[in-house]
C-alpha cells in the first residue's frame, strides 16, 4: 500500500509540475521530458489501481466488436437492448450499468458483438475504477458507437477527449512516424514534419529510455500523441454518434448535421423509446464496422451462401477464410457484383472484393 501511494504521489507532483510549467521555446525541451515521464508514472500507477470488481473483460467474438461509449443515463442499455438479443438494465438514475453486458446483433448475416459499457466520467483515462474497463474494451474494439444525449450534445466532445487522453483517437488518420533502431548510433532526426521541435523530440525519446536510432516524422502530431505511438499505446479507431433521445426535442435534424461537423463522425439523430431511425443505426453500425458480406458458389448455377469478411477482403482472403488448402491451390475467381464490369469476370487473388459480390473460386485441381 506504501509503495501505491508513492507511485500516486509520483504522478500527481510530474503533473502538477507540467500544470504550472509556461509553454514557450526555452521550456520545449524540459517539458518533453515531463510528459515522457508522467507517461511511465502513469503507467505505474495504473498497475496498483487495477481492483478485482471492475476486472471482468469480454473477449471479442463474432464478425467485429462495436463498444458503446457515453456518460451515464445517455440510453446505451436501451440501445443495446434494441439492436441485439441482450437484457440490459436500464433505469432513470445514473450508473444503472456496472460490468459489461454482451449482446449480439445479427445484420446481413454479420454477427456483430455489441459491448454496454458502464456510464464513462470525466478522467477515465487516468484507470479510475470503471473507466479502465471502458476504455480497456475500446481498445480492442472494431467500432466505437458514442451514445450522447441530445439533451446533453457537447458532452461528445468530452468523450472524444477522454478517448484520446488514454490514447484512443476517433476518426484520424495515423500520423507516420518511422524508428528505426540502429544500436551504438546516436539518436538522430531524419525527417521532422510536425509542430514539434527537434529538441522536443529528442527528449521524448530520451525521457522513455531511447538514446539510439533514427526517427522519421512525415506528419504534425502532439507530444501525447507521439509519447503514445513509442510506447504502442496508440490506438486508431473508427466513431460514429448515435444521437438519442430526440423525441424530446424539436430540431435534432439540425443538432445532428452541426454534432457531426464539430465532432467529425457520422451522426443518426435516434430514440431508443420511439425506436426512431433504429434501422438505420444498424446498418450504420454493420458499414462502420468495416465488414463486408460475398457470396461463394460452389459452382455456376449451384446456391450461393454467405461469408462474413472483414475490409480490405480480397479473392484470397476469401478462399484462406474457408480453407488454407483452399488458398495454397487458388488459381483466381470468377466474380459478379460491384467489384467488377461484368459478370463472372475472372480475377487474381489480390482483387478486392466489395458487399454483396458473388464468387466462384478457381481452384488448380
Ligand atoms: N425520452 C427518452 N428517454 C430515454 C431514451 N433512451 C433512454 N431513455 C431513458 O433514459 C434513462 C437512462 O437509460 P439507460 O439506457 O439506463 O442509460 P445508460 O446510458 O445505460 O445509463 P448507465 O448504465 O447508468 O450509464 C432511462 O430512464 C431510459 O428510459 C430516449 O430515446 N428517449
Ligand atoms: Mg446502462
Amino acid at each position: 500500500m506504501q509503495e501505491k501511494g508513492e507511485k500516486e504521489e509520483k504522478l500527481r507532483s510530474l503533473e502538477e509540475e507540467l500544470s504550472t510549467t509556461k509553454k514557450n521555446k526555452a521550456t520545449n525541451k524540459h517539458l518533453g521530458i515531463l510528459r515522457a515521464k508522467i507517461s511511465k508514472a502513469k503507467k505505474e500507477a495504473q498497475k496498483g489501481r487495477k481492483s478485482g470488481s471492475y476486472g471482468f473483460f469480454a473477449r471479442k467474438a463474432g464478425d467485429a466488436t462495436v463498444v458503446l461509449v457515453g456518460f451515464p443515463s445517455a440510453g446505451k442499455s436501451s440501445l443495446i437492448n434494441l439492436i441485439t438479443n441482450a437484457e440490459s438494465k436500464t433505469a432513470a438514475y445514473a450508473f444503472t450499468t456496472t460490468s459489461v453486458v454482451q449482446g449480439t446483433m445479427l445484420y446481413r448475416d454479420a454477427h456483430i458483438q455489441v459491448l454496454d459499457l458502464p456510464g464513462i466520467l470525466e478522467e477515465a483515462h487516468a484507470g479510475y475504477g470503471m473507466g479502465s474497463t471502458v476504455i480497456g474494451q475500446a481498445r480492442e474494439a472494431d467500432l466505437v458507437l458514442f451514445v450522447v444525449d441530445i439533451n446533453q450534445q457537447n458532452g461528445i466532445f468530452h468523450l472524444i477527449r477522454e478517448m484520446a487522453e488514454a490514447g484512443i483517437y476517433i476518426n484520424k488518420r495515423e500520423p507516420d512516424v518511422r524508428y528505426s533502431n540502429a544500436i551504438n548510433t546516436p539518436f538522430k532526426i531524419t525527417v521532422n514534419r510536425s509542430r514539434l521541435a527537434n529538441d522536443s523530440v529528442k527528449e521524448i525519446f530520451n525521457g522513455l529510455g531511447i538514446y539510439s536510432g533514427d526517427v522519421s516524422i512525415y506528419d504534425d502530431l502532439s507530444e501525447d500523441e507521439l509519447i503514445n505511438i513509442i510506447t504502442e499505446k496508440a490506438r486508431y479507431k473508427r466513431g460514429i454518434i448515435a444521437l438519442n433521445k430526440v423525441d424530446t426535442s424539436d430540431d435534432h435534424a439540425q443538432k445532428a448535421e452541426q454534432v457531426s461537423r464539430e465532432a467529425k463522425a457520422e451522426t443518426i439523430p435516434v430514440s431508443a423509446i420511439t425506436s426512431y431511425n433504429i434501422e438505420l443505426l444498424k446498418e450504420k453500425i454493420y458499414e462502420g464496422c468495416g465488414i463486408i458480406r460475398v457470396y461463394i458458389r460452389p459452382r455456376e448455377n449451384a446456391k450461393p451462401a454467405p461469408v462474413t469478411l472483414r475490409q480490405p477482403a480480397t479473392v484470397e482472403s476469401l478462399a484462406k477464410r474457408i480453407h488454407t488448402k483452399m488458398a495454397e491451390r487458388l488459381k483466381g475467381a470468377l466474380v459478379t457484383g460491384k467489384s467488377t464490369k461484368f459478370a463472372n469476370q475472372r480475377v487474381g487473388g489480390k482483387h478486392i472484393l466489395k458487399d454483396g459480390d458473388i464468387v466462384i473460386l478457381v481452384i488448380e485441381k
